[in-house]
């Protein structure tokens, strides 16, 4: 299946524009383009982060899932609350996709509760303060948190419940953190404003609050790694093992506490750059704490991720430590990938995911010989797709005036520079860069074709069209790709598998995407009305 393609991307796209009107085709002609120039500042531009056209089925997910489920989803000790009609609480549960280990069982963790205020039609029309500020008050009776996060659903911004008037009475009345989130579904353009949201709030009431200084000699934040599959728990391992101390993850396998005093680090990295990067820029204004870009996702990207974090804290043990753990990891990655190469080398994938991992794995497939045809993120900015360079040249519409943009200055007290500009010129120099992300697009090769916000109809087409070996996407996706006879991986939750991160996860992957393109299930597999007796028989009958 799939050889290398001769398929033509700039046709592959008119036929995909084709069937729209003519409004809606002029607009997805800029949302898909062609990856035709090599290199870093030969990217085509490409239209991202605006809303869908109603009447097109989208992957894309709301505010509130964004904020309550991806950003706070993963923190166990804060009793999230959501306001609003059951289904808004009961669909953002997550317990299967959200990991956590308690330091002991005597710690805090609610994360497999679903709390929600239970709106009904009563409290639409009479407002549902009253409601909001009973559950508050249960809550905390029940479990007496260490804090309690409100989120706002749709019909709480429609009838204009003031939360954060309740939680601020409630934190008074209390005495613990209450705090609450505008993050009613329609806020924004996707889940991507209810990261912004959720970020910005934990910025203003969380972040440094705590400043107590922990032992570790190289102090480390971890921001836009979630914990999927138990992606923290191999990421943790292993920054322990080159001796590096996690301060506080954003939000994987997180707490309160860490996040509280997440400002003691002394360097940050940034993983998932569309849901975070903004918090990186504002710990460093205020705190004074420099950040890079890093990717954990694939064998080499992990050993590039770990030697450039040993760089910058410039200490030989901690260089020669590092070492010492890629080397023993890469050995066994080396074995996994040589045996696992020549069955997949020459297969296709697609990635249709998020704002961040469309990119990242598309390095875990290259590790096993597979190319990435197509790939597009759902929601991610210009920058995920172009690279940090367009930032200035963004234009600002309504929709992200929407979101609250934090004004930040250096803290009177706590703003400590931890490296001179000096020393972070030299890095920069030696080749690691400080607040930079290339982007996905330089990275793909040419004639390879990127779709930002791809709809169900061509998800479909493209899928006719290249016969993929192996579809990345989600569970709303999965079933209908794989009735096409391709086999679908989710990226979201990783199906069943997993862990995907670090050396550990890379072998993981290799593995199950080895099982995956190289099963034939999938092409035996007929729709009923393929086979040649047809299961039903009937006649039309038209009366009159
Ligand atoms: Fe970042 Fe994420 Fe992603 Fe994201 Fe997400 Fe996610 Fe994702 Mo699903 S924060 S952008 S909103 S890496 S939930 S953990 S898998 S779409 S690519």
């Amino acid at each position: 299946m799939s050889p290398e393609t001769n398929i033509n991307p700039a046709e592959v796209r008119q036929d995909l524009l084709r069937t729209y009107p003519p409004k809606v085709a002029r607009k997805r002609l800029q949302q898909i383009v062609v990856k035709e120039s090599p290199g870093e500042h030969a990217v085509p531009e490409i239209m991202a982060n605006v809303r869908t056209t109603p009447g097109i089925i989208t992957q894309r997910g709301c505010t509130y899932a964004g904020c309550k489920g991806v950003v706070l989803g993963p923190t166990r000790d804060i009793v999230n609350i959501t306001h609003g009609p059951i289904g808004c609480g009961f669909y953002s549960w997550l317990t299967r996709r959200n990991q956590t280990r308690p330091p002991t069982a005597a710690d805090d963790n609610f994360m497999t509760y679903c709390f929600s205020t239970d709106m009904q039609e009563e409290e639409i029309i009479f407002g549902g303060e009253k409601k909001l500020r009973a559950a508050i008050q249960e809550a905390f009776d029940l479990f007496h948190p260490k804090s309690i996060g409100v989120f706002a659903t749709c019909p709480v911004g429609l009838i204009g419940d003031d939360v954060h008037a309740v939680t601020r009475e409630m934190k008074e009345k209390l005495g613990i953190n209450v705090f609450a989130f505008s993050c009613e579904g329609y806020k924004g353009v996707s889940q991507s404003a209810g990261h912004h949201i959720a970020n910005n709030q934990l910025f203003k009431h969380v972040i440094g609050r705590n400043d107590t200084v922990g032992p570790g000699k190289f102090r480390l934040g971890m921001l836009g790694e979630y914990n999927i599959g138990g992606d923290a728990f191999v990421l943790e391992d292993l920054l322990e093992r080159c001796g590096i101390t996690l301060v506080a993850t954003f939000s994987g396998n997180s707490s309160i506490d860490r996040f509280e005093n997440a400002h003691t680090a002394d360097l940050n990295v940034v993983m998932c750059h569309r849901s975070i990067n903004y918090v990186a820029d504002m710990i460093e204004k205020k705190y004074g704490i420099p950040w890079f870009k890093v990717n954990f996702t694939g064998a080499a990207a992990t050993a590039k991720a770990l030697r450039k974090i040993a760089r910058y804290f410039d200490d030989p043990e901690l260089v020669r430590r590092t070492e010492e753990v890629i080397e023993q990891e890469m050995t066994e990655v080396q074995t996994a990938q040589e045996e696992i190469r020549p069955r997949c080398r020459g297969k296709t994938a697609m990635l249709f995911v998020g704002g961040s991992r469309a990119h990242h794995y598309q390095e875990l497939f290259a590790e096993i010989g597979i190319k990435t045809v197509a790939a597009g993120y759902e929601f991610a900015h210009r920058d995920d797709y172009e690279g940090r360079r367009v930032l200035p040249t963004i234009k600002v519409d309504a929709d992200s005036r929407n979101i609250e943009e934090l004004h930040v200055d250096p803290d009177p007290e706590k703003y400590r520079p931890r490296a001179s500009e000096q020393s972070l010129r030299r890095l920069e120099n030696e080749g690691l860069p400080f607040k930079d992300y290339e982007g996905m697009m330089p990275a793909m090769d040419d004639r390879s074709l990127v779709i930002d916000d791809i709809s169900h109809y061509e998800t479909e087409r493209m899928i006719e069209i290249y016969r993929p070996d192996v579809f990345c996407a989600g569970i709303k996706e999965k079933y209908v790709v794989q009735k096409m006879g391709v086999p679908c991986k989710q990226l979201h939750s990783y199906d069943y598998g997993g862990p995907y991160a670090g050396f550990r996860g890379a072998i993981n992957f290799y593995r199950e995407i080895d099982r995956m393109v190289n099963t034939r299930i999938w092409s035996m597999i007929h729709a009923p009305w393929e086979n040649s007796d047809p299961a039903i028989d009937a006649e039309y009958v038209r009366r009159s």
